[in-house]
């Protein structure tokens, strides 16, 4: 037969306190950081908008398909060069079944973003400006019914996304 315990019982109520304590002190920190969680979640670099329907009937031209775009906003307090970063749309059902994550992708060159600045992707040619990147396409890349642009690192992780799930106004704040 095993023995029971009997060990000091005094130093039973100590601990508990004292496990009580760390307790709450461990969910006054939780609760500390989840207020602190809305503004630390922010990523570095966000989409802000998305114009995924080119205005007007869809006639393939080069400003037509300039009617598409999405702005992505540096959020930090530091320039950030977006060389490498990878900006994508969501993969067909066929070609996700094929394991890739796009169906079209655009990956920046050496580009200096300052703090709390803006830069548009446009889906066709042009020139490029201090605010505009072009994507280079002749057609279309964003879904009017539904489509998802994420932006990934030189690394290939996700650090942001917007979603639209019907063509509404055609365009969106994300
Ligand atoms: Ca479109």
């Amino acid at each position: 037969m095993r023995g029971r315990f009997h060990g000091p019982l005094t130093e039973s109520p100590p601990k508990m306190r004292a496990r009580t304590l760390a307790a709450a002190l461990v969910a006054a920190l939780t609760a500390a950081l989840c207020l602190a969680a809305p503004a630390e979640a922010a990523p570095a670099l966000q989409f802000t908008y998305a114009r995924y329907d080119s205005p007007g009937t869809d006639t393939g031209s080069n400003k037509s398909v300039n009617g598409e775009y999405v702005t992505i906003r540096n959020t930090t307090n530091r320039t950030v060069n977006l060389r490498g970063y990878v900006l994508h749309d969501a993969p067909s059902a066929a070609n996700r079944s094929k394991g890739r994550k796009w169906n079209y992708a655009y990956t920046f060159g050496s580009y200096s973003l300052a703090a709390g600045k803006s830069v548009t992707v446009y889906t066709g040619t042009g020139s490029a400006g201090s605010t505009s990147r072009y994507w280079g396409y002749k057609r279309y890349v964003w879904n009017n019914d539904g489509d998802t642009a994420t932006l990934r690192s030189p690394g290939g992780s996700v650090v942001d996304s917007c979603v639209w799930r019907s063509k509404g106004s055609g365009s969106t704040r994300c």
